[in-house]
């Protein structure tokens, strides 16, 4: 039988020497609890539609890792993103659970709420104690947030909330929701305990995406908050965008994850899978394949690391984002189905990862903004000219 080579798709531009000693530290640590605590059970939690998500958040130890203080470890934001690829090698599941809490829910009240609502809430969600979400897009209003119609009024000093949200990841589990809502014509964001009356979070059923990961509505019928439950610090639709800005760079790094752990699948796969007697690795066709692929692997992961570096440096702009979730998740999808062909049959079972991961990649090519919306935002860096509207 054919030996496998010593080069894996990550060696083969020696991207590790890219990556500083602390950072690999941290991103191996994550790899070994994807390895122990993830890969044995997800595709049973995939075909089953579940997610033991307290019981993973408090055990992750990865949660708004790149903040500081507060209990957040304040690692770089190049280790945050290899722990979001590593994540995303195990399930997009996993990687969304950690972005939305670390990068959404945990980013909007450190960058944006008061004193008490760092003390009072970080701490606990770093722990994964308490679980976050994220409620900014609604039924009508997913690309376009800024016709969002959930409203905050004044009530004497109290705010009351309506309105709803759609696709909110964590929402049914979550003990705090972060809302935004328009109050006074300017989108603001509110804290609101999940328990506080008149909030719900149904979860949503039969998705054929990213079914290791709980997805919800989120519904506020004359929800009454506190004056001090809405974040200080965030005036206008800037606010969540600042929040999204931070997910999708954990993307950039994440995609390929995934896209990873489909071609080492594909490749010790053909070396095994004979066909006309002799091994599919061995046909030229089957190496050109592999070949782009790990090429395509390569250039994400180059792109994702400079990205790494900017942010690291604090000279990240959106539109450079835009760039790396674009490119990576188009390219890891794209990737994650070429897999599948060389699996064939064997490619639509959950007893490999690739079906799963190139059905989560669906979701991650239409959340944090579709690659339309990237693809127009980096028209608008280029030309200076908006053309969402
Ligand atoms: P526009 O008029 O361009 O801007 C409004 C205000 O926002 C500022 N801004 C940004 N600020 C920070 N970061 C960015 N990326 C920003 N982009 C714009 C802008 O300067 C302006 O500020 P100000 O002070 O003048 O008011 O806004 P627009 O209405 O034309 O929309 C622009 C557009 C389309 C790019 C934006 O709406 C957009 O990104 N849409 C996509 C929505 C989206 O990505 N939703 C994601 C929801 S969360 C999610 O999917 C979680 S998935 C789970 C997981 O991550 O795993
Ligand atoms: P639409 O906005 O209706 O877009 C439909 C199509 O039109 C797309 O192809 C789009 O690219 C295209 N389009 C839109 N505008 C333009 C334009 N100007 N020019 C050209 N084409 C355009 N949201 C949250 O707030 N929090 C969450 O935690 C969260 N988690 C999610 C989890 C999952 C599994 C999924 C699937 C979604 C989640 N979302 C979340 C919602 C997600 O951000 C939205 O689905 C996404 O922003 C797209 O919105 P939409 O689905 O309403 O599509």
């Amino acid at each position: 039988m054919t030996t496998r080579s010593p080069i894996r798709p990550w060696d083969l531009l020696s991207l590790d020497d890219e990556i500083g000693d602390e950072d690999k530290d941290i991103r191996d640590t994550v790899r070994r609890f994807c390895d122990d605590r993830v890969r044995p059970h997800v595709a049973t939690w995939f075909e089953q539609a579940r997610l033991p998500i307290r019981d993973l958040a408090r055990e992750l130890g990865v949660l708004g890792m790149h903040l500081h203080g507060y209990g957040c470890a304040g690692t770089s934001a190049t280790a945050y993103g290899l722990a979001c690829h590593e994540l995303e090698a195990a399930d997009s599941g996993i990687r969304s659970l950690v972005s939305v809490q670390g990068s959404l829910a945990m980013f909007a009240v450190h960058r944006f709420g008061s004193e008490d609502h760092k003390r009072q809430w970080l701490p606990e969600l770093a722990t994964g104690r308490a679980i976050g979400c994220f409620g900014l897009t609604e039924p009508d209003h997913g690309s376009d947030p800024a016709g969002l119609r959930t409203t905050a009024k004044r009530d004497g000093a109290d705010w009351i909330l309506n309105g709803s949200k759609m696709w909110i990841t964590n929402g049914s589990a979550a003990d705090v929701a972060v809302v935004w809502a328009r109050a006074d014509e300017r989108i603001r964001g509110f804290l609101v305990p999940t328990g506080t009356k008149g909030f719900s979070a149904p979860e949503i059923t039969r998705k054929m995406s990213l079914r290791a990961s709980v997805t919800s509505q989120l519904v506020l019928e004359d929800v009454r908050l506190p004056a001090d439950a809405v974040l200080p610090e965030a005036e206008g639709l800037s606010g969540p965008l600042s929040c999204l800005n931070e997910a999708r760079y954990g993307i950039v790094f994440g995609a390929p994850g995934a896209a990873r752990e489909c071609l080492e699948t594909a490749i010790d796969y053909a070396i095994e899978r004979p066909v006309f007697g002799r091994s599919l690795a061995g046909f030229q066709l089957t190496q050109a394949k592999l070949a782009d692929m790990a090429v395509e692997l390569g250039k994400a992961m180059l792109l994702a690391l400079r990205l790494g570096r900017l942010k690291d440096a604090g000279r990240i702009s959106p539109h450079q984002i835009s760039v790396g979730k674009l490119n990576n998740v188009r390219e890891s999808i794209a990737i994650a189905r070429e897999c599948r062909t060389v699996l064939a049959a064997n490619g639509i079972t959950l007893d490999y990862p690739v079906i799963r991961h190139a059905g989560n990649l669906e979701s991650v090519l239409t959340y944090e903004g579709t690659s339309e919306i990237h693809q127009l935002t980096v028209g608008q860096a280029l030309t200076g000219i908006g053309a969402f509207k």
